[in-house]
């Protein structure tokens, strides 16, 4: 029954198939896929992003080429202060970079707190794909990626160094929705074949202790994906999505039969529903199935995501928890 709506949702009524969408066979997979054109989603109004990864899917690309060049562009977009290059400091002047990426054959490379380099999801990529690890951190990070090729860049913008140091004057932590700490991308791309890929990039919350870092780079909680069922990703206060593990278990719900819309909403009310702090703080998520249906939800309204789809760019508003 619950494999029945799996497929009524995806609008696929008619596609017989004996098994559960986990053991889906790869020819099963392909016919489906195959009927759906490539799609970019990304969390908030990245446009730029979308239509790079976008046209670059009609063109024939990878998910995961497209998915990795989309986020590309807001790294290095100088006016976005909270990923890549420009990205606001931690509360000591350090501008310290957080980034995932996912590959439709369930693979995944990370790296957290890395300093002075434009494109953290190209190392995490060449984490995944080049070491037998998941995960680099820090020095080791950096390291890593001066031995792959990346060159250092002083990413500290003298825009964010003002706004430090205005900063400093209160010391007043205290992210306020929507407007501050607003634009990590996370970005799903599905491909000709039907193939899903994610990456999730940013430089965290502005004027976060030294150290800190959030959900974006963590497999499960910023970006999630099995391609046999969908993906997800967040944006967002980190610590909130952490505890939830919010993207793993968007997918866990897509898998048992809930649309990307219901699979969102169900991951806000987790925490809506557990942490009497909720409205003080933003959680968005930006989930996609197999068959290109999208969904979206988060606690207070603002939060939109960008998608490509077959020419069309656009700016979409997410329904939320909250009205105001
Ligand atoms: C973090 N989730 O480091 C990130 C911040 C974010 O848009 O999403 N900003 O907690």
């Amino acid at each position: 029954m619950k494999r029945r709506n799996f497929l009524k949702n995806a609008g696929m009524v008619g596609v017989a198939l004996g098994t559960a969408p986990s053991v889906f066979s790869q020819t099963n997979l392909n016919s489906i896929t195959s009927k759906t054109s490539p799609i970019a989603v990304a969390t908030w109004n990245f446009q730029n992003a979308t239509k790079m990864a976008g046209s670059m899917l009609y063109d024939g690309a990878s998910a995961l080429d497209a998915v990795e060049k989309g986020v590309m562009v807001e790294e290095a977009n100088l006016k976005n202060t909270t990923v890549g290059n420009g990205g606001a400091p931690d509360r000591d002047g350090n501008v310290t970079l957080d980034a995932c990426i996912m590959s439709p054959d369930g693979n995944a490379g990370s790296v957290v707190y890395l300093k002075e380099i434009e494109h953290p999801v190209s190392v995490a990529r060449k984490v995944m794909e080049e070491t037998p690890h998941v995960m680099l951190a820090g020095e080791g990070a950096l390291q890593f990626a001066i031995q792959q090729g990346f060159k250092r860049k002083n990413l500290l913008t003298p825009e964010s160094e003002t706004a430090w140091k205005e900063w400093l004057k209160k010391k007043e932590y205290k992210p306020i929705i929507n407007i501050e700490n607003h634009d990590t991308i996370g970005m799903l791309c599905l491909d000709r074949n039907g193939d899903i890929a994610g990456a999730c990039t940013t430089s965290g919350l502005a004027y976060k202790m030294n150290g800190r870092v959030g959900d974006s780079p963590i497999i499960g909680a910023g970006l999630y994906l099995d391609n046999e069922v969908g993906g997800a990703v967040a944006t967002g206060m980190g610590e909130a999505i952490l505890k939830s593990v919010g993207s793993f278990l968007i997918v866990e719900l897509m898998r048992q039969g809930k649309s990307p819309q219901e699979a969102c909403e169900e991951a806000v009310m987790r925490t809506v529903n557990k942490d009497p702090d909720y409205k003080n703080f933003q959680i968005a998520f930006l989930a996609m199935n197999k068959a290109g249906e999208v969904g979206s939800y988060c606690i207070h309204k603002g939060f939109t995501y960008a998608k490509y789809h077959e020419g069309e760019n656009t700016n979409n508003p997410s329904s939320s928890y909250l009205e105001e």
